[in-house]
């Protein structure tokens, strides 16, 4: 349980509930010196697992509060160490008073985040499964809590482990295949390893779209309005905030600054920004507000493009637009202003792009807008597969996705065993950083101090 560079000797404690004043509060501790600590703070170690009720003692034996005490012997807790957990009354003073004195008794304030380092460490959980802790607790919307739970009881672990071990199995063959050449007839030209190669790159799609949706669902998707100069822009930015944020008239040019609004939609988070309008200009402050409109398309996960609905053309504008992003960001084309025609709101899905009419200004078609977002996000009604992920997952799946890509190629053009079996050697340890094997000690370092203290 103790690594070999001491750094989990200490004993730990932090208050694990929220700050402020609630009915209950909760102090944990981990670690060497937990017993000892229970001996001096209750006067008495609990039964392991079972609720006692007693007094918290202070210097002297001074009572500090009345609460429950629960003990977890190591290596069946939390952390796999010895933990106590004081809950008492949610009063910040009290709470800090018992663990002030917790902290007298031999413990240290843990960091943020340690509780779960040390479950990661003592093989607890698997990282994706810690990371899926903070992300239940961060959690804004029904269907990021259930996500984040699914990964957390191991779901998307699960994946990525059926993966490596696909990946080993072949691996080990091609290997085995190197040093006996003689047993094996021409494993290069068999098909099979080829055939097994496509299958893993197959499913490494599958797991990528789920865990690129997760990402999403917690981070929440970056959607820039973008169009002409008096489309409607920052009256759809409005609309959807459901307040004024963006001043709106008739003047052509009107924005200039990039506006941002975070928004829910059925708790799915997006980040709406309103850009300038796109044109030709003399003018050197809307020229600067146009650059920083580029900027923000650049960086977009989905661009709505804001057309006036009175004129029917709209091709060339989207054409220009879609020439300049990259062909994974999706442009929706919104004509609008239909208030003033005798359109009706819809939603028009043709193969390479969807069009939505509407009105930004009385809101006629922005349900529609906002199923079409959520359909964008991966919204589905029933998520049974769906997982919670983060950016570092995408990479470490892009990376293996690189390298089996690689090994592919050394099959098949080269026909070059060593190389391929390189190739999966990296697209192996790729794929297990997604669940710590392979994990460097800064990255957990990063990990764990983003998450918060007593957690
Ligand atoms: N009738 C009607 N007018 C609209 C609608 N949307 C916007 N407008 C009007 O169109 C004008 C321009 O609206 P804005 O929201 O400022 O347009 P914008 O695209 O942000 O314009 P710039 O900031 O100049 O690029 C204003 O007079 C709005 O009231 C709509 O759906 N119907
Ligand atoms: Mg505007």
């Amino acid at each position: 349980m103790i690594s070999s560079d001491g750094f989990q000797k200490d004993t730990i404690a932090a208050i694990a509930t929220a700050p402020g004043r609630s009915s209950v509060g909760i102090i944990r501790i981990s670690g060497k010196k937990t017993r000892l600590i229970a001996e001096k703070i209750l006067g008495k170690l609990p039964e392991p697992r079972t609720v006692e009720y007693l007094s918290f003692q202070g210097e002297g034996k001074a009572s500090l509060d009345m609460g429950i005490a629960l003990f977890f012997p190591e290596p069946n807790s939390l952390t796999g160490e010895d933990v106590l957990e004081l809950q008492g009354h949610g009063s910040p003073v009290v709470l800090d008073m018992v663990l002030r004195h917790v902290l007298k008794c031999g413990a240290r304030m843990a960091r943020p985040g340690e509780f779960s380092e040390r479950a990661f460490l003592n093989d607890k959980m698997d990282l994706a499964q810690a990371e899926a802790v903070a992300d239940l607790i961060e959690s804004g919307s029904e269907q990021a809590a259930r996500s984040a739970l699914r990964s957390l009881q191991g779901e998307f672990s699960k994946r990525i482990e059926i993966l490596l071990e696909q990946i080993i199995q072949i691996r080990m063959f091609v290997e085995a295949a190197i040093d006996f050449p003689e047993e094996e007839i021409d494993f290069l030209n068999d098909g099979q390893i080829k055939n097994q190669l496509s299958e893993i790159l197959k499913q490494l799609k599958g797991i990528y779209t789920s865990a690129n949706q997760g990402v999403l669902l917690k981070e929440g998707m970056t959607v820039v309005i973008a169009g002409e100069p008096n489309a409607g822009k920052s009256t759809l930015l409005n609309q959807l905030s459901g307040r004024e944020s963006a001043i709106v008239t008739s003047i052509p040019g009107t924005t200039r600054d990039v506006m941002r609004e975070y928004i829910q939609i059925d708790g799915l988070p997006l980040h709406i920004i309103d850009t300038a309008g796109l044109r030709e200009t003399e003018d050197d402050i809307e020229k600067e507000g146009i650059k920083r409109a580029w900027c923000e398309i650049e960086k977009a996960d989905l661009i709505l493009l804001v057309v006036d609905g009175q004129k029917k053309e709209f091709q060339k504008a989207y054409e220009e637009l879609r020439k300049k992003v990259h062909e994974k960001v999706p442009v929706t084309v919104l004509r609008n202003k239909i208030d003033l025609t005798t359109e009706e709101p819809a939603i028009i899905e043709t193969q390479n792009k969807v069009v939505i009419s509407i009105s930004a200004k009385t809101g006629i078609g922005i349900e529609l807008l906002k199923q079409h977002l959520k359909t964008q996000m991966g919204y589905v009604e029933t998520p049974d597969d769906s997982f919670i992920a983060r950016r570092r997952h995408l990479e470490a799946l892009e990376q293996t996705e690189k390298a089996l890509l690689r090994g592919q190629e050394q099959l098949l053009e080269r026909k070059a065993g060593e190389l391929l079996a390189e190739e999966l050697r990296i697209a192996q340890q790729s794929l297990s950083q997604i669940t710590g094997e392979f994990t460097n000690e800064d990255l957990l370092t990063k990990i764990f101090s983003s998450f918060c203290i007593g957690k």
